[in-house]
């Protein structure tokens, strides 16, 4: 693994390499002013989530989406370090902001193995987030874009989301549709 970058001094979640070997290639052209996961704006870095996040407003961001709850800096450290322990299977991406060492944005991509489809792996995109004061600079398509090209690259046969209402016109932007006849159902144990 690379020694870390400028921001983060401590340990990735997974390999930064990973999210620089993405071909963007074909994306770049999508984007207006133009941005890349190598640049994706002034100040800007699109890296894997950092054991360090905590002191860097990760849970805050996160709070923006939902309930978030009290979690201790042990109780975080615990939870990063399992999700480390199943290699290929947790790539929780961030943006950092490094002229305040903010996270402002961060997107999951959640690996599920499979008996199905001929022992396949099935992607799932969770917990998509950009900060408020962050919003209509691209940075929510790039997170997007980043994942579903690392979902594909990865050899998932399917990568899926679920979101709010209001959230589906954004989502239908990037080719993510309601299947005909499928549905996402659930029960929920907690709020
Ligand atoms: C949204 C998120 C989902 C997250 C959920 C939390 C995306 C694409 N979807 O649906 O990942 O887990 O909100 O809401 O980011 P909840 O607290 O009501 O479960």
């Amino acid at each position: 693994m690379e020694p870390p970058e400028n921001g983060c001094a401590d340990e990735y979640l997974f390999d930064p390499v990973i999210l620089k070997q993405i071909d963007f290639s074909k994306h770049k052209a999508t984007y207006k002013p133009m941005i890349s996961p190598a640049n994706p704006g002034e100040s800007l870095l699109l890296r894997p989530l950092c054991l360090g996040d905590f002191d860097r407003g990760f849970l805050q961001l996160l709070s923006q989406l939902t309930k978030v709850g009290d979690i201790s800096r042990e109780l975080f450290k615990e939870r990063f370090t399992s999700m480390k322990s199943c290699p290929h299977t947790y790539y929780v991406t961030v943006l950092e902001d490094t002229r305040i060492n903010q996270v402002i944005g961060t997107a999951t991509l959640f690996l599920e193995q499979k008996f199905i489809h001929t022992a396949a792996t099935r992607a799932r995109i969770e917990d998509v987030v950009v900060s408020d004061d962050y919003r209509g600079k691209q940075l929510g398509k790039l997170l997007l874009d980043v994942l579903t090209l690392l979902s594909k690259k990865l050899g998932s046969y399917k990568v899926t989301l679920d979101c709010k209402d209001k959230m589906i016109p954004f989502y239908n932007t990037f080719g993510f549709t309601k299947e005909e006849g499928n549905n996402f159902l659930q029960q929920r144990f907690k709020d």
